[in-house]
């Protein structure tokens, strides 16, 4: 009898334990402790969960929605194997998309509903319904989930910080094919970045085809840093490339760089040629003959192979150089639905300043008659300033506060924070480091607001990472270089500063660092985190 009850003891014990052990793997992480990246403006966690499998349906209600309904789907597909149906009655369990034009919400902003029966996300317009679906998709399990995935009861509410948050990816030291492009949208449209610049022109390459200028592309497309073939955008490249971002709620920002990083213009015509002198040791001929071109252009210059910058600039006195001008800005607004053109405008150092000034307001002028507002590295500010345009202010924080003085505002690009193509340390062996070396906590540390007392949060357009690639040649080089930098400053531009710490960032990266090793991504593995 003794020994019995020592054995039912001894069974119940371990069947106590076997349960609370089953309840431990059924637990889910709470949603206060997820990983989302940018941060929530505001997460409530409740207990319990909601579980999705095949059998839950997508109901949308409202209009222009079936994009997002159907990228969800697909979304879920991919990343989970899980094939959700859309539905058009709420039966069973369902994700809920809503658009709620009723209530006064914000642009982009969404509420995020876990209960146990129903996952609803709405919002007030399409990109924040793209949002949310951003923060649910990274809400499914690091380590892997198939079939079937737990999401933890609660709620978030969220909006940005800079309705403009933006990458530039430069295409014209190395040319990247559409199909990079679309990848890299993807890439940036999870960290709900909704701008991508296209630095489309430089001195090693010109990458959009013109058709009132043919030769920029033929010629002037076909090198690169280094040498190489280079290559272009055809137009319906590029409308591809603005339709794919459209679907993901990103606008495309073209530059022309113009009137310094210009080369590249005057390999395919001499006769916008100043008597520039592209520098020696890294000069190609150009061969016109090979790329069908008869007719010989002693005025041409030779390709720039190499990175120097600031010898080329245009003629800022000759007629020719604004019909120029005016056709490729006209052309270019047509391909592009956004509202911004680039026009450049940064390191012309052989454009004295009493030419370049009248260059400048001329560009604007064009690129206001084709209904388009100008963007321009911050040396436009010694111009007067169209009002609307926008300085990026990468360099000198005089420039950034004389458009301020004008009236005009900043779009953040600090080079010694976010220029991604600056080394993490000295021992990377891509990238460049004339700015900085940029660790991830140095890109993530700092704040727009913080920068100069006379840049206030009323002066600031946004935030921008430019990516330029004098020693990026492909896709495996431009994750080492933006993961995980990228993250971190998209977080700067959508969280709200007094809710971002390194502490809380340097924790939730981790999650992200999982997700890439398991995806194959190339990314920086700082050592600023213990990854896991
Ligand atoms: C400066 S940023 C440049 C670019 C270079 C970059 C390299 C800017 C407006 N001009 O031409 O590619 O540094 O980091």
């Amino acid at each position: 009898m003794k020994n019995q009850g020592k054995s039912l003891f001894y069974i119940c014990s371990a069947l106590l334990f076997l349960t609370l052990a089953c309840e431990r793997k059924e637990e889910v992480t709470p949603l206060d402790e997820h990983y989302i990246i940018p941060l929530p403006k505001s997460v409530i966690s409740g207990s319990g969960s909601f579980e999705l499998d095949a059998k839950v349906g997508v109901l949308s209600i409202g209009k222009d929605i079936e994009g997002v309904s159907e990228y969800l789907r697909e979304s879920f597909k991919r990343k989970a194997e899980i094939s959700l149906e859309d539905v058009e009655e709420e039966k069973g369990k369902v994700i809920l998309l809503r658009l709620d034009e009723s209530r006064d919400l914000s642009d982009e902003s969404y509420t995020l509903d876990i209960e146990s029966g129903r996952i609803t996300l709405s919002a007030g317009d399409p990109a924040g319904l793209f949002y949310g679906v951003q923060s649910l998709l990274q809400l499914i399990p690091a380590d892997g989930a198939k079939n079937s995935i737990r999401f933890p009861i609660g709620r978030i509410e969220d909006e940005p910080t800079y309705s403009y948050r933006g990458m530039m990816l430069d295409v014209a030291r190395h040319f990247f094919s559409v199909e990079d492009v679309k990848w890299l949208i993807d890439r940036i449209a999870g960290y709900k970045i909704n701008h991508l610049h296209l630095h489309l022109s430089d001195d090693q390459g010109w990458r959009i085809e013109i058709k009132s200028w043919p030769l920029l592309a033929t010629i002037g497309g076909a090198s690169q840093v280094g040498g190489g073939k280079g290559g272009y955008y055809t137009q319906d490249d590029y409308r591809e490339i603005v339709e794919y971002a459209q679907r993901r709620f990103i606008t495309i920002v073209p530059e022309i760089d113009m009137p310094g990083h210009t080369n590249s213009i005057l390999n395919a015509y001499g006769v916008l040629n100043p008597g520039i002198t592209v520098p020696e040791k890294t000069a190609v001929p150009v061969d016109r003959k090979a790329l069908g071109v008869e007719e010989v252009d002693p005025k041409a210059t030779p390709y720039h192979t190499g990175i120097e910058v600031g010898f080329s600039t245009l003629d800022t006195k000759n007629p020719l150089t604004y019909q120029f001008v005016d056709d490729v800005i006209r052309e270019l607004s047509e391909l592009t639905p956004g509202p911004y053109i680039h026009i450049g405008g940064d390191e012309s150092h052989v454009t004295e300043l009493k030419d370049y000034i009248p260059f400048v307001e001329r560009a604007q002028e064009i690129v206001a008659k084709y209904g388009k507002k100008s963007f321009g590295w911050d040396e436009i500010a010694h111009a007067k300033l169209l009002e609307g345009t926008v300085v990026q202010f990468w360099d000198k924080a005089e420039n950034a506060e004389m458009a301020i003085a004008q009236g005009n505002k900043v779009l953040i690009s600090p080079a010694k924070r976010v220029y991604m193509d600056m080394q993490y340390d000295s021992t990377t062996h891509l990238g460049l480091h004339w700015a900085a070396y940029i660790e991830l906590d140095d890109a993530y540390d700092w704040d727009p607001t913080e920068l100069r007392d006379q840049i206030k949060a009323s002066d600031i357009f946004g935030v921008e990472a430019p990516l330029w690639t004098e020693t990026l040649t492909n896709r495996s080089e431009i994750e080492y270089m933006i993961f995980p930098r990228l993250p971190a400053i998209a977080e700067v531009a959508w969280t709200p500063k007094d809710l971002r710490s390194w502490e809380s960032f340097s924790e939730r990266i981790k999650g992200h660092g999982k997700i890439w090793e398991a995806e194959g991504v190339n990314f920086y593995k700082s050592p600023k985190v213990e990854w896991e």
